[in-house]
């Protein structure tokens, strides 16, 4: 199993996108759980990109193609994380904010909440302030979700908080907030809820906002 997680890496390394997928089909019919896969496969393989990506010896378009050889395995493991026979936990309504084009934690968070029972509206990517709200208003969600991986565009998560405040509807809403650059510090320090380091941790804080 160890060697398959190993090329599993490699195919989202090389984004290879069709290995991938049989790579992971193959993983789980060995009895791997779409979480080691996750952990062991997936991620180290995504890592790796990225601190080749920082070096300068992988290029947007090889990123690109390793992100949708990600998100290919990711699909494959979907069903396998959404039960369908959990009760609805709360609502989540989640999206990358203003500015940013990194989706793959987001669609993961998404997954996984959905695999706990939470009911999540996906607002997608390049969210602006705005269109927050306006979900917010519009479907009333227990939990507000804001990613972001960049240093950029983290402080827009500020600016979401600041328009839901005033708005008069802050108090409304819970607002977790994530991603690579993101700490809890700075989650506090925008007055967030709370913050998640990864997406298992983004459930069990979804659940205990609900709670609190
Ligand atoms: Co970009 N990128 N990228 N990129 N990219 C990073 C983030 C970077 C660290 C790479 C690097 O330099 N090593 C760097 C940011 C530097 C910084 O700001 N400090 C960077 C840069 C600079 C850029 C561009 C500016 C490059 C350029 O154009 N010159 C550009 C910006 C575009 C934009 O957004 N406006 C850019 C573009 C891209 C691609 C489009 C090519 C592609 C994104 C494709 C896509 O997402 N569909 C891409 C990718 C893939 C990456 C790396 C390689 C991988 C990110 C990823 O998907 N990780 C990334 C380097 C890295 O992080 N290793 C990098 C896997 C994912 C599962 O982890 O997203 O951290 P992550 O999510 C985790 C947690 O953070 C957490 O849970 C998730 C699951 O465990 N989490 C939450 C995330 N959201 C959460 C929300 C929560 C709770 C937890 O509650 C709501």
């Amino acid at each position: 199993m160890l060697e398959l997680m190993r090329k599993l890496s490699q195919a989202v390394i090389s984004g290879e996108v069709e290995t991938a997928a049989q790579l992971t089909e193959q993983l789980l019919a060995q009895g791997a759980s779409p979480q080691e896969i996750i952990d062991n496969g997936l991620l180290p393989g995504m890592d790796y990109v990225g601190a080749q990506f920082r070096k300068g010896e992988m290029f947007i378009p090889e990123v690109l193609l390793s992100a949708r050889t990600m998100q290919t395995a990711m699909d494959v493991l979907k069903p396998r994380l959404v039960t369908g026979n959990v009760p609805c936990q709360g609502t989540v309504v989640i999206g990358t904010v203003q500015g940013d084009l990194h989706d793959i934690g987001k669609n993961l968070v998404r997954m996984m909440l959905e695999a706990a029972g939470f009911s999540v509206i996906d607002l997608g990517i390049d969210v602006p302030a705005e269109k927050f709200l306006e979900a917010v208003k519009t479907h009333r969600p227990h939990i507000l979700g804001l990613s972001a991986l960049l240093t950029t565009t983290m402080r827009n998560m500020a600016a979401v908080i600041d328009t839901l405040r005033e708005a008069g509807i802050r108090q409304a809403v819970k607002v977790m907030v994530g991603g690579a650059p993101v700490t809890a510090e700075f989650a506090r320090s925008i007055g967030a809820d709370g913050y998640a380091p990864n997406a298992v941790a983004a459930v069990d804080l979804a659940r205990s906002l609900i709670a609190s």
